[in-house]
């Protein structure tokens, strides 16, 4: 409690009681202890609020409110998700419808219904992870394809993202889980010229109105002619014989592509005379890769704040 000084109001009284009859000091003491002990707790309580504002206003004093703020940490959208974003915006602009598939499937889907019989080596190019004789992680998002036929009638028109498994060694161009994008697009009177139409418009609107489009002759089981698709390098435009990233070739490979097998759109119930359709699927890592100029896969899923955080901030 507060220490009374000499001078105080208190002290003055008390010595007061001297001169009062013996018989009345005793009353009179207790009267002022009882006084005293009333204030102190009153005293206390202005005590700490004087102190507390005079804190305050130090504070204040020393708070420069034009200083520039630490930024909040905001996060941004995985580049994998965007480009799987952007890719699907593309194609529902255009009239495309945008669906899922499975993780898990059966060999039937990935395989068998894809024009790939069991002996078949092209399956030995999806080295996949089995979960028991007939179900494996799919390798690819093709499934996709003749599960959607299966359930609707032509026209189709889709893009289909997703997850995809391989037991690839891990390098600076592959990964074990990655994304594939899947196109399917099937009516009377499709052509090969509408898949270039459609995918040149994609690359330039993920790249920029100067892409290019290369279309090299390839083989997949489930496509009648098929392509590796190619860009143009989005580092030296397809100008530098020594670019690191594209090695030189000018082209960033993307994926495969081609005309829908008649044996696959037969599998799936249609009518292989009167209809046809191209399809296509793209990696999107390597999208990513061709995009942000990132040179190794890997990356993406390191999941290194400083890296994602730069990418969050370009387009
Ligand atoms: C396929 O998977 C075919 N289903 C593509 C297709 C669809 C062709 C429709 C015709 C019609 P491929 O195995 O080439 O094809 O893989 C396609 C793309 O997936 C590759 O170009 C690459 O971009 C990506 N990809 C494949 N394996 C990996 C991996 N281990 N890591 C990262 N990306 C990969």
């Amino acid at each position: 409690g507060p220490v009374p000084g000499r001078s105080g109001e208190v002290p003055r009284v008390r010595r007061t009681t001297g001169s009062l009859p013996p018989a009345e000091r005793p009353g009179a003491g207790k009267a002022i202890n009882a006084s005293v002990a009333a204030m102190e707790p009153v005293l206390d309580r202005r005590r700490t609020a004087l102190e507390e504002r005079a804190g305050e206003e130090a504070l204040k004093a020393r708070l420069d409110v034009t200083f520039p703020a630490t930024p909040a940490a905001t996060g941004s959208i995985h580049p994998i998700r965007r480009i799987v974003q952007d890719v699907c915006e593309y194609f529902e602009h255009h009239g495309f419808a945008v669906v899922l598939g499975n993780e898990i499937e059966p060999d039937y889907y990935t395989f068998d219904a894809l024009n790939i019989p069991p002996d078949h080596p092209a399956r030995e190019g999806f080295d996949s992870f089995w979960i028991d004789d007939h179900l494996l992680l799919r390798p690819h998002t093709s499934p996709i394809q003749v599960r959607t036929m299966k359930l609707h009638p032509a026209p189709i028109a889709i893009v289909a993202p997703g997850r995809c498994f391989r037991r690839d060694a891990v390098d600076a161009r592959h990964l074990f889980q990655f994304h594939q994008i899947e196109g399917l697009l099937v009516d009377e009177g499709v052509h090969f010229g509408h898949l270039k139409g459609m995918l040149t418009g994609l690359c330039r609107a993920l790249f920029g109105p100067a892409q290019r489009v290369r279309f090299r002759p390839s083989f997949f089981p489930f496509t009648e002619p098929s392509a590796e698709v190619d860009t143009t390098c989005p580092r030296c435009k397809g100008e530098a014989a020594a670019c690191g990233m594209c090695g030189g070739s000018g082209w960033i490979e993307l994926g495969g592509a081609g005309m829908v097998h008649p044996n696959v759109l037969r599998e799936a119930g249609y009518d292989s005379e009167k209809l046809s359709g191209w399809a296509f699927g793209f990696g999107a890592e390597r999208l990513a890769l061709a995009r942000y100029e990132v040179d190794d896969i890997r990356r993406f899923i390191d999941s290194d704040r400083d890296f994602l955080e730069q990418l969050g901030t370009l387009s």
